[in-house]
């Protein structure tokens, strides 16, 4: 058996990256706010009162940072718009300023043959529309299907993600607070998601009506969920999870319903069906042309539904190790969703990266989490799950979100004193990997 074999030649190897997290340029060329403008400047909500402001200066460092892709032999690059930069106030008036830098950009890509995958929704909604209620406001989502139809106007991008990880804008922005807006209410946030949803569909049939050829899909992080022992109350503890954690955000795309098990389960406080109207679920589950995987980790659940930590984790606490469970995510999903081709759309580390005496980043772990992830991958992909692209998390080091700027997810180092960037050596590993087309 050939324990290292080849990806397919077109496999779409590739790096990902947001908006708000490496754009900086904030007020620059007619901009408006987003919620994480704002709730990165209130003080006590991100660690060390870091703040988006500057971030990776990308904005204006495009042409730099495109070359440097081009070095590192990328094929693919995942990127988001910035929803305030396109439309200041979120609805009305185009800036074409806005725009001109997301067509640089997909221009820079295509001269170099990278092949760009824009997000349209990377969690920076802009602040006036959350001061009209946001995601909690029904009207969003069509607000949302106006800017995707500017965005498909103006961009020459085949692949699109409608929204980026909406339970992470549930959890973390809704329940726990520690994401904008900032709110702590479990009742609001199941509203949220089915207007996240809503805006999701409403831009699959944006892009279909307007341009038909092109490919879209969710962007959906996914944690497999696995009893941390053998008792039967921790097996039904797991089912629950996976509904929680997976079947909540899946269910309503692929098969337009949300999982009675965890409606059930969350009834009480989330009353999420009272805002589903009529004809929802088919605008929701309007078909797709790929699912975007996220996968960092997994959750093993014991008895009382208590997350139990089997294997080490990395420098951010929830991240728990764990290549097989990528390995089982994607057998899953291309046992349940046959007909549908996978990408995955983020997938990497943190590490308290620093340069050495020699001035290099030598991130060995880093190294063997991508060489991990990578085989558990390629050992689904020979049992037949329909994998056409990877993209790691995070082409550069950048703001991530509460954490601030501690910690590192990039193959690329950047300095944020003199915002120099110097490829660790996990990119020289991933230009191998790409050049080769086999694990190094
Ligand atoms: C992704 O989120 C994001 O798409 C990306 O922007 C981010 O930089 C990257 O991963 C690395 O984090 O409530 O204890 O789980 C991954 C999902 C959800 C993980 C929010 C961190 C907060 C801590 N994230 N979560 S916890």
């Amino acid at each position: 058996m050939n324990t290292n074999p080849r990806f397919p030649g077109d496999f779409l190897w590739g790096a990902a990256t947001s908006a708000y997290q490496i754009e900086g340029a904030v007020s620059e060329d007619g901009r408006g706010p987003s919620v994480w403008d704002v709730f990165s400047h209130t003080p006590g909500k991100v660690r060390g009162g870091d703040t988006g402001d500057v971030a990776t200066d990308h904005y204006h460092r495009l042409e730099d940072d495109l070359d440097l892709m081009a070095s590192l032999g990328l094929r693919g690059y995942r990127f988001s718009v910035s929803w305030s930069r396109v439309m200041p106030e979120g609805t009305g008036p185009v800036n074409q300023r806005g725009l001109d830098f997301y067509r640089r950009l997909v221009d820079g890509l295509h001269a170099r043959g990278i092949r760009p995958t824009a997000t349209l929704f990377h969690w920076d909604l802009p602040q006036a529309l959350q001061d009209k209620g946001g995601w909690e406001n029904r009207d969003c989502a069509s607000w949302f299907a106006d800017y995707a139809r500017v965005v498909f106007d103006a961009l020459d991008v085949a692949d699109w993600c409608t929204i980026n990880e909406p339970k992470t804008v549930v959890e973390a922005g809704y329940q726990l607070g520690i994401h904008a807006p900032g709110v702590t209410d479990p009742a609001r946030s199941y509203v949220v998601l089915h207007h996240l949803n809503l805006a999701h569909g409403l831009a699959v049939r944006a892009l279909r009506a307007g341009h038909p050829g092109r490919r879209i899909g969710p962007a959906l992080n996914l944690a497999p969920v696995y009893p941390a022992d053998d008792s039967e109350r921790a097996a039904e503890q797991a089912r629950l999870h996976d509904g929680l954690e997976n079947r909540l955000y899946l269910d309503p795309i692929f098969k337009g319903r949300y999982p009675s098990d965890v409606l059930e389960r969350v009834a009480a406080t989330h009353r999420l069906t009272e805002h589903v109207l009529d004809g929802d679920l088919e605008t929701v589950s309007e078909p797709i042309d790929f699912l975007g995987v996220q996968y960092y980790h997994s959750k093993f659940v014991d008895g009382d539904g208590n997350r139990v930590f089997k294997y080490p984790v990395a420098q951010a606490e929830w991240l728990e190790i764990y290549p097989d469970g990528l390995y089982d995510l994607l057998v899953r999903l291309s046992r349940e969703l046959p007909d549908t081709p996978l990408v995955i759309t983020e997938n990497g580390m943190a590490s308290p990266d620093a340069p050495a005496a020699d001035g290099r980043i030598h991130d060995t772990d880093r190294i063997d989490y991508l060489r991990g992830h990578i085989a558990a991958m390629g050992r689904a992909m020979a049992e037949g799950a329909k994998v056409t692209g990877y993209h790691a998390w995070s082409l550069l080091d950048n703001f991530e979100w509460a954490e601030g700027y501690e910690q590192r997810f990039g193959l690329v180092y950047v300095d944020f004193a003199t915002l120099e960037r110097v490829p660790k050596d996990s990119a020289l590993w991933y230009r191998d990997l790409i050049a080769g087309g086999r694990l190094p």
